[in-house]
């Protein structure tokens, strides 16, 4: 059996972001043992490849860390509200140094597939780099946005500039002075890097396919009292975040919009603003349940945008038309004002799209666009990508791609019906991308750990969502989705970012409190909606 040849072990993790570092750390105090494999050369995931000028998080780094170890959270200090992509990188590094992870960790290594032994109950893993391993649980930490999107557009290969993509950005960071850069996209990656970029560019040009959402950061330095008064009473801090519909705590106004006389709206808007941020959502309770109330914000950016961007076709470009908040909002810090600088250009390609790359440059609507580097901020196959890119093959040789060819379902966005002893961390159908990520994460991973543990105490040899449970959840998933305006429009969350693929809304909407219930509710059940198997009967729980 193909077995037999491979090294043993209790779990298999792949990927050594967040999730994974994590996830390696609760199984070593399980006492089980365990090897991380990374395709990259560090940790960190998202943040070791995203390093763009300007990469920073969106969520306050008070709230953007690991909240299991009370010591880590005391002896870390953020030097800014939003942290840039290098400080979060050094304390994802440091977390690696402080719990001794390294050790189990193989860097530069990709998984490139895992396959389900039904005899012995676990997965054969298998790298680019020849690793064979056989593990009762596979445990895949690949994240939420990392499989990079890169538009097949016609004539890539005759240009004869450099192309960047911002998820994949070159380590040794690029220089763009005297250079004419192109920009293709408009997401928070584009929104982040554009204000930098343009300071460098000899000349900017912006590819717009759909107008984008912003709302200023004002980012600022964290003083040393802040800081102390913070962390004086972290874990109430921690405790308010997890009780929030998005795992992270920022002042919440449960009034519906239309039920505030206009002046009183505007000024609560007017002071939201001021504060700047992913907040400026929470102006309202009903902004993301009542069209008409959305417009109300919507009309209130649209005027700020205007207020700011002086060419008033330039103005009209960048005020989006649809929901606001229904893509991923950004957050950015000069973003707008950038299209003042007269180096910088922005050219519409929502109905005429990008025809072609040229040696020289990008050509839309028969007009050639001369450029000497283009930065491709296209995003990413959302939630699922990174799981393509692995050959699962679970029981009766099903691979997880053919499962999900119409779109991801997976029992809590933990595990999938058909695939044994895999787990998959913040997975389409859990809350992730829209709660705080490292929040997702630590409930995640200590709700599997919990699980493992388990399974060992009572000598279970598998566990398996059962088909029905997970039809349901997912069916849930979809359901609640339709009450918020988000599943609206054409974003990543529902995968209609990239061509093709199936429409559905992926992260679960009901908010981080309620799902963890569902997670508990699930556990003390002895684990409904699972098949536990080898396990002594009676023995469930
Ligand atoms: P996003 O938010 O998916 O943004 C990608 C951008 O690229 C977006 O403006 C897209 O337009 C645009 N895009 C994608 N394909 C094309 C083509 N073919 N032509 C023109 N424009 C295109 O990715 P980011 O990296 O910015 O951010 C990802 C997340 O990271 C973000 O939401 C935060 O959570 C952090 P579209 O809107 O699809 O029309």
């Amino acid at each position: 059996r193909p077995t037999e040849t491979a090294t043993v072990l209790d779990a298999v993790v792949v990927g050594a972001g967040f999730a994974g570092m994590y996830m390696l750390h609760r199984l070593r105090g399980l006492g089980l043992s365990a090897r991380v494999f990374e395709a990259g050369g560090g940790v960190g995931g998202t943040w070791y490849w995203n390093r763009y000028p300007g990469a920073r998080c969106d969520v306050e780094s008070m709230q953007y860390s690991f909240s299991f170890s009370e010591e880590l959270d005391q002896e870390w200090n953020w030097s800014e509200k939003y942290a840039p992509q290098p400080e979060i990188l050094s304390y994802a590094n440091h977390v690696a140094d402080r719990f001794d992870l390294r050790r189990d960790i193989v860097f530069d290594t990709r998984v490139i597939a895992s396959t389900f032994d039904e005899a012995a109950k676990g997965w054969l893993i298998e790298t680019d780099r020849g690793d064979r391993v056989f593990a009762k649980f596979c445990i895949l930490a690949v994240g939420c946005l990392s499989a990079p999107n890169r538009p097949n557009f016609r004539g890539l290969e005759d240009f004869r500039g450099k192309i960047y993509h911002t998820g994949e950005w070159p380590h040794q960071g690029v220089d763009f002075r005297g250079l004419r850069v192109g920009v293709i996209g408009t997401g928070s990656s584009a929104i982040q890097s554009i204000p930098i970029i343009a300071r460098q560019a000899a000349t900017l040009t912006v590819f717009q396919r759909t107008a984008t959402w912003s709302v200023p950061a004002w980012n600022e330095k964290l003083t040393p009292e802040y800081l102390q008064s913070a962390k004086a009473d972290y874990p109430a801090l921690r405790a308010k975040a997890r009780a929030r519909p998005t795992g992270f705590y920022f002042p919440f106004n449960t009034q519906p919009a239309l039920e505030a006389a206009p002046d009183d709206r505007e000024q609560q808007y007017e002071e939201a603003w001021a504060r700047g941020g992913l907040p400026f959502l929470g102006s309202y309770g009903d902004l993301l349940f009542e069209k008409a109330a959305n417009d109300t914000i919507a009309d209130f950016a649209r005027r700020k945008i205007r207020g700011i961007v002086k060419d008033p076709a330039t103005a009209d470009l960048l005020c989006p038309d649809n929901v606001f908040g229904c893509k991923r909002l950004c957050v950015d810090t000069g973003y707008f004002e950038t299209y003042n600088l007269p180096h910088v250009k922005l050219v519409d390609v929502s109905r005429m799209p990008i025809e072609r790359f040229t040696a020289d440059g990008i050509e839309v609507d028969g007009v050639e666009y001369r450029l000497d580097a283009v930065v491709s901020a296209t995003g990413f196959a959302a939630m699922t990508g990174s799981f393509d890119k692995i050959r699962i093959t679970g029981r009766d040789g099903l691979t997880l791609s053919e499962k999900w060819r119409a779109g991801p379902r997976a029992y809590l966005g933990i595990a999938s019906a058909g695939f044994p002893n895999l787990f998959m961390i913040t997975g389409p159908g859990s809350p992730s991308v829209l709660a705080s990520m490292i929040q997702a994460i630590e409930q995640h991973v200590d709700w599997l750990a919990d699980c493992m543990g388990h399974m060992r105490d009572i000598g279970a040899t598998s566990i398996e969502p059962l088909a029905e449970d997970e039809d349901a959840w997912v069916e849930h998933v979809n359901e609640v989705s339709k009450v918020s305006l988000r599943s609206t429009c054409s974003s990543w969350y529902v995968g209609a970012n990239i061509p093709g693929r199936p429409r559905v809304f992926m992260p679960y909407i009901g908010g981080f409190p309620i799902y963890v219930q569902k997670c508990n509710e699930v556990m003390t059940g002895g684990f409904s909606g699972f098949v536990l198997e080898g396990a002594p009967v009676g023995n469930a729980a």
